[in-house]
């Protein structure tokens, strides 16, 4: 039969077959194979013998947190404690574009700030509304998850798990207090679980300290901020970089001031991070 894994402890996956849960191992093939199972895979199981047989094709995964066949990501940006940072925000944007997955935007701790903050930061939230991505301050996200594969990624300690157990009182997630020492939270979700949730499956994760753009090229960046993909026929090379070449449509927008400065400046950092190394 065939199901989803929707936990992973080790070598016990969680494969859920309708409304039944099974544990099942992996074969050793998998690992002969250099396969590796992941939460949101479909799977071909044996109930009888616990056994993990096949993965079928996967639609996309992430690596980082690692997680199989989701529709949309909410990236959970804390406003302090940790500190809001646009560089974080836009390399995650454009991490998962590149992965062909949604990204949708929250925003958490905004009872933390005063109305000047808050004013400042509305409107740098326009701009990334106005490029197409829907951004929340509130719980009005609930709306977002019906039907979906969702998967929580950002910093620990910016508010995820408190965010799922405020939008679904029956979980209880535990949360973790932000050492301030650290000003980052303790790593209080250890393994990554597809919870049945507000209408589909959510997945809350550890979050991370440090994220890479793994496997991608600098045109794999250039192609991922979406918004210059609007202007782009209109430099004058097809393979514009939007760096040093004369006539770039990206950079006059940028002086026009109809693309966010910090986008473009992120850009430059990442494109120039990617090539530094290897391709
Ligand atoms: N003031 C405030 N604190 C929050 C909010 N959301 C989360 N926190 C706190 O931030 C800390 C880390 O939250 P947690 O949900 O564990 O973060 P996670 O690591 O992303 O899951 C906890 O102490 C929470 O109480 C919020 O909206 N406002
Ligand atoms: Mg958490
Ligand atoms: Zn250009």
């Amino acid at each position: 039969m065939i199901g989803k894994i929707v936990k992973q402890i080790s070598n016990d996956y969680t494969v859920k077959v309708d409304n039944t849960l099974y544990t099942c191992k992996a074969r050793g093939k998998f690992k002969h194979d250099g396969i590796t199972p992941l939460v949101g895979d479909n799977a071909l199981i044996d109930p009888d013998n616990k056994l993990l047989l096949e993965i079928l094709p996967r639609i996309n995964e992430l690596i980082r947190p690692s997680i199989a066949n989701v529709d949309q990501a909410v990236i959970v940006m804390s406003n302090k404690i940790p500190e809001f940072s646009l560089d974080l925000l836009d390399k995650l944007l454009c991490i998962i574009e590149y992965n062909n997955i949604k990204p949708i935007i929250y925003v958490s701790k905004t009872d933390l700030l005063n109305s000047e903050e808050l004013a400042k930061l509305e409107l740098i939230l326009s701009y990334y509304r106005d490029i197409g991505y829907k951004v929340y301050t509130d719980l009005s996200i609930k709306e977002v998850f019906k039907d979906k594969v969702t998967v929580f990624v950002g910093q620990s300690g910016a508010g995820k798990s408190t965010l799922l157990n405020k939008l679904d009182s029956n979980l209880s997630l535990i949360t973790g207090e932000v050492s301030a020492s650290l000003g980052r939270g303790k790593h209080t979700t250890r393994h990554v679980e597809l919870i049945n949730t507000l209408g589909g499956l959510i997945a809350d994760t550890p979050g991370f300290s440090k994220i890479s753009f793994i496997g991608m090229s600098k045109e794999d960046i250039r192609d991922n901020f979406i918004e210059f993909n609007k202007y782009r026929e209109e430099c004058r090379y097809k393979d514009c970089m939007h760096d040093a070449e004369d006539e770039c449509e990206i950079k006059k927008e940028v002086n026009n001031s109809n693309i966010l400065i910090s986008r473009y400046q992120n850009y430059l950092k990442y494109i120039k991070e990617v090539s530094g190394g290897s391709k």
